[in-house]
C-alpha cells in the first residue's frame, strides 16, 4: 500500500497558488517540516516564511479584501492556525494570502512597527494523497507516524496489523500492485446497408465503433469502455 505526499518544499495558499517558501531564516532552512508534522504557514518579522506545526499558538495578520485592494489588520491574540482562519473568515475576509512581494514588505512592516515576532498567515501544506486522488477520512498510522521531514512515502506494516508509516520513497521494500476486472461482452450486430459506404473500409468500421461509444456514454454507462470488432 503505498500513497504519496503532495508539497514536498511548497505549501498552498488560501488561495489556489502555490508558491515556494522564502528560506533561510533565523531557524535555517525552511520549510523544514520539522518532525514531519508542520503543515501551517507563519512569517517572520523579517518577512521570511515559517511552515509550523497548526496547533500550536501564533498571533495573526487577518486581510480585509473590497476589491482589488487588501489590507492587513493584525490580531492581537495567540491561537492555532485553523482558529485563526475561522476568525479571520469571521471579522475579515481569510487570513492573508501573500500575493506580491509588496504584500510581503506591507505585513512585515506592520510586525517591526508592532514588535511582534511570528504571525499565521494564510499559507498551508496539502495532506497525504492517494495516487489515484481519492480521498478518505480513513487514516491508519502507527503510533508517532508520520514522523520524517522528507518521508513523502508510505508503507504498510504487516508486523503491526497494516499500520501506516512514513518512509522515505527511495528506500526500497516489497509491494502490493491492484487490479480493477475487466468484464467483456461479445454483442452480436447485424448492419443494414442503406446508402454506398463500404462496411468492410476500416475507416468505416473505427468511425461506427465512435458512434457506438458516444451513444453508451450518452446512456451513462459507467466506466472505461473499449469497444472492437469481432469478425464471425
Ligand atoms: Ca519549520
Ligand atoms: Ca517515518
Amino acid at each position: 500500500m503505498t500513497c504519496t505526499a503532495e508539497g514536498g518544499p511548497s505549501l498552498t495558499q488560501t488561495s489556489t497558488k502555490t508558491v515556494k517558501l522564502s528560506s533561510g531564516t533565523g531557524g535555517g532552512g525552511e520549510p523544514n517540516n520539522f518532525l514531519g508534522s508542520e503543515r501551517c504557514g507563519g512569517m517572520w518579522d523579517n518577512g521570511l516564511w515559517n511552515d509550523n506545526y497548526c496547533e500550536g499558538s501564533n498571533k495573526v495578520i487577518c486581510s480585509d479584501v473590497q476589491g482589488q485592494n487588501v489590507s492587513f489588520i493584525f490580531i492581537n491574540q495567540s491561537m492555532t492556525w485553523t482558529k485563526a482562519q475561522s476568525f479571520c473568515r469571521e471579522h475579515h475576509t481569510d487570513l492573508p494570502s501573500v500575493r506580491t512581494s509588496t504584500e510581503n514588505e506591507q505585513i512585515k512592516g506592520l510586525m517591526q512597527s508592532l514588535d511582534v515576532v511570528q504571525v499565521w498567515i494564510g499559507l498551508y501544506r496539502l495532506s497525504w494523497t492517494w495516487v489515484d486522488g481519492s480521498h478518505f477520512n480513513f487514516y491508519y498510522w502507527k503510533t508517532s507516524q508520520p514522523n520524517g521531514s522528507e518521508e513523502n512515502c508510505a508503507a504498510a506494516a504487516l508486523e503491526e496489523g497494516g499500520k501506516w508509516e512514513d518512509w522515505h520513497c527511495s528506500f526500497k521494500m516489497p509491494f502490493f500492485c491492484y487490479d480493477v476486472p475487466v468484464s467483456k461482452q461479445v454483442v452480436k450486430v447485424k448492419l443494414v446497408k442503406t446508402s454506398s459506404v463500404d462496411l468492410n473500409d476500416p475507416a468505416v468500421l473505427e468511425d461506427l465503433l465512435k458512434q457506438f461509444e458516444q451513444k453508451l456514454k450518452d446512456n451513462s454507462v459507467d466506466g472505461d469502455i473499449k469497444l472492437s470488432w469481432r469478425d464471425q
